[in-house]
Formats: C-alpha cells, structure tokens, sequence
C-alpha cells in the first residue's frame, strides 16, 4: 500500500457536493490526506481551481505524480490505492449492483442535481417540477431496491459502507433539506447517512464555513 499522503483540492463545504463525496470517503476509511480549499463563487475562484484541474471543476486529488479529478474516478483511484479494494462490496453480486448504482447517479439525475442542489444550510419546502417528481421516484427506488436486496450486514445502501454512499451523501442532503417525500426504508437511509459522524462533521463545518486545518494559500507557489 503506497502510504504517501494524497493532497485533496476541494470546493467550500456548504456548495462543493463532488467534493463531499471524496472527502467522505478519505475520512471514513481514516486515510490520512492534506487538504486545499477554494472557495465557489468568488471573482476569483475560475483562476484558482484552473491552477489544479484540468475540467475547472473540483475536486482534484493529487498524489506522488499522479492528479486525478472527477469525484468518482477519485474514489476509484483511492480505493485501488489505499484500500485494497475495500470500498466496494466485496461480494461480486453486490459490487456489480453497486458499481452501477454508482455510475447512474453520478450520470443521470441532471435536473435534481441542478435545481435541488446540495446547500448544506438551507431548509425548505420548494415545489416539485414534473421530471423531479420522476428522479426523486427513481432514487427512491433504488434505496428500497439495495435496502431490500443487498442492505445485508449494516444501514447503509449495501450494508457496509461503500462508495456508493458517498455519491449519494450529497443528495441525502438535498433530499432532507428540500423536504422529499419518500417511503420508509429511503427516510431510514437517508437518516443513517445523515447521522454517519462524518457527515455531521461536514455539516457543522458548513455551518460556519470554519473549515479543519483550513491553509492560507501562497497561490503562487502552490500550482
Ligand atoms: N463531474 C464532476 C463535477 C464536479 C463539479 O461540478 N464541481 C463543481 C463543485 S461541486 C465545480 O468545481 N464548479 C466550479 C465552479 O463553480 O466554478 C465530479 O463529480 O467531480
């Protein structure tokens, strides 16, 4: 196991949802990691992420040599390299369920994504378009599906935690903030993923935008 420690460019905690997804990850399985911000929406903020990502987009994980970005490719590439594959059902059944649940998410969902979006300190009721309506069945769907098929050996999607949690993390939020309706077995889910510590942990960071070990940045020797 290489035992360098990754560096994980992040947007702010209240907005940056791809980032969470890393970032939940690295802390769930106490991966040691060094951790850059920036800040959405700022005048600045273009010039700054381009100094690290190819796409302009977060997050970007650097590590030795190699900089990956795109949150779920992150996620593989911290798996395969510090988890020994541990961050996926271990069960070739399972992990098939989950890898694809996984890339659905992170594919589709555009109009969730785009006007439900994770704000971690917003609470409110907002009406629900007709192709919401039709994504938020879908989710709903897929929770009780792997809860009911593959939720064996733990409260999370496919029992243990996964990968697949994470990218679910941030809708978990939005879900909770807008006020989905959803049927039991996805409210008791999107509940245990709510109170995973972790998650927490982000939330109260989110509250107060005071992030842990937070670096002041000399942007000019940085890129
Ligand atoms: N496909 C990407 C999407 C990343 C993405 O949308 N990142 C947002 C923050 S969550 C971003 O960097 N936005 C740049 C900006 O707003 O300037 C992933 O999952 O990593």
């Amino acid at each position: 196991m290489n035992t360098n420690k990754p560096r994980l460019i992040s947007g702010d905690r209240n907005y940056s949802s791809s980032s969470l997804r890393v970032w939940l990850l690295l802390n769930e399985f106490e991966i040691p990691f060094d951790e850059t911000i920036i800040k959405l929406f700022q005048s600045d903020s273009v010039e700054k992420i381009a100094m690290f990502s190819p796409s302009l987009q977060l997050p970007v994980l650097i590590h030795d040599s190699i900089k990956v970005w795109d949150s779920l490719a992150i996620c593989e590439y911290i798996n395969e390299t510090f988890l020994e594959g541990l961050a996926w059902p271990q069960h070739a059944k399972k992990r098939a369920a989950a890898r694809s649940i996984a890339n659905e998410i992170h594919a589709d969902f555009q109009h969730f994504k785009k006007d439900w979006p994770m704000n971690c300190q917003l609470k409110a009721k907002v009406n629900v378009s007709a192709v919401i309506e039709k994504e938020i069945a879908r989710l709903d769907a897929i929770i009780y599906c792997c809860r009911n098929n593959f939720g064996d050996g733990g409260a999370y999607l496919f029992g243990q935690f996964s990968i697949v949690d994470c990218l679910l993390a941030p809708m978990a939020i939005a879900l909770n903030a807008y006020g989905a309706i959803l049927c039991q077995q996805s409210k008791a889910y999107i509940q245990t993923l709510l109170s995973n510590p972790n998650l927490e942990w982000w939330l109260e960071q989110a509250e107060s935008e005071i992030t842990k070990e937070l670096k002041v940045i000399d942007w000019e020797q940085t890129a």
